[in-house]
């Protein structure tokens, strides 16, 4: 598994005309040595790899890199290393990641003579990680599946008069208790015209009674991301919220039932977009419907009007579409699913049935 990972960085330097890679954005370096520390630089050739780390990493280095790649403790310093290797292996002209501080290619331009040339490689590695491998979408589902956990006990706990950071606490506090090493993002936890934001992560405002409540929220599990949404609401909702609801879950059901491998994700996205837009709240919709998710919790491929994705087997993501009306609140609703033989695979299996705590 880890060997097909480095093969495919590997048939990618080919096609760039480069003799090797540095790797030192930590979603990769997980994703082709295994190693999850916060530094350290992976050096790939045609033939060999290795990761580089300090004094810190060395036993974490030794114990997590993957098959076919050699933990090395630098010395003086890092890149003093890396500058040895690349002579020792002739890797002249080397491909770097897109999404790197600027100071950080400084300082391959500045501490690296020996490599020849530095070509920018943009998100072409990201882009290795968009289909998904039989182990990943193990670990993405039992991602999911804590996640959902989480919003079931969740639900015993939610009591009008508790502010949105109490519930944060709570819900943090069983992402832990339940095996995961911390949530994915910020959690969102949005009540009363606060829904209205779609990123409204929890502050100390409190619920009350006729609130919506969106709940946003994921985990890391094994490395892996989870991503859910679920609005609920706090006593019977007003006439208005409990029809936005309606129609955000049809949207979501019908962008779920159309998705196919080999469709664009920009059709995907304009299934739930029409019906929103019909229903009259089109300028309310604001976001994509989904984005895909795995070692991070945004990553390609990306589902909106201005995607260029073609969805295929193997690619996890969200179905996430909402409604935000300024001054009365908000409804998203979120699942994460995998196209497998060409259908999709639901990942979420919490209820949205409209819930009233
Ligand atoms: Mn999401």
């Amino acid at each position: 598994m880890s060997n097909n990972r480095l093969e495919k960085l590997r048939t990618l330097l080919k096609e760039n005309d480069l003799d090797g890679a540095i790797i030192s954005g930590r979603p990769n370096t997980i994703y082709f040595a295994g190693f999850t520390g916060t530094t350290s630089s992976l050096l790939v050739g045609p033939d060999n790899a290795w990761l580089i780390v300090d004094f810190r990493y060395t036993i974490q280095a030794k114990k997590q890199a993957f098959e076919g790649i050699e933990a090395i403790q630098y010395e003086d310093t890092l890149h003093g290393t890396l500058n040895e290797l690349i002579k020792d292996n002739r890797l002249e002209k080397l491909g770097f990641e897109g999404l790197l501080p600027f100071s950080e290619y400084e300082a391959f331009r500045d501490k690296l003579p020996n490599a020849k040339s530095l070509v920018n490689l943009g998100n072409k590695v990201d882009k290795l990680r968009i289909i998904k491998d039989a182990d990943e979408i193990e670990r993405l589902q039992q991602a999911v599946l804590l996640g959902d956990k989480v919003f079931s006990e969740l639900l015993k706990f939610i009591k009008p008069g508790m502010k949105e950071t109490e519930i944060a606490a709570e819900m943090e506090y069983m992402m832990k208790k339940f095996g995961a090493k911390g949530p994915s993002f910020e959690s969102i936890i949005a009540s009363g015209k606060r829904s209205a934001m779609c990123h409204g992560t929890a502050t100390d405002a409190v619920i009350e009674k006729g609130d919506a409540v969106v709940l946003d929220f994921g985990v890391i599990y094994r490395n892996y991301c989870s991503d859910m949404t679920r609005t609920i609401f706090i006593g019977e909702p007003g006439a208005e919220l409990k029809k936005v609801y309606g129609i955000v879950k049809k949207a979501q059901l019908e962008a779920l039932d159309a998705l196919t491998s080999g469709m664009r994700a920009v059709d995907a996205d304009k299934v739930a977009r029409d019906i929103i837009t019909e229903a009259g709240y089109g300028k309310a919709f604001g976001h994509g419907l989904g984005h895909g998710v795995g070692i991070e919790i945004h990553e390609e491929p990306r589902v909106s009007v201005k995607s260029e994705d073609i969805l295929e087997d193997g690619m996890v993501f969200s179905v996430e579409p909402g409604i935000y009306v300024e001054g009365l609140g908000g409804v998203r609703i979120e699942d994460m699913v995998v196209l497998a033989d060409g259908k999709p695979r639901n990942f979420t299996t919490s209820t949205k049935d409209l819930i009233i705590l």
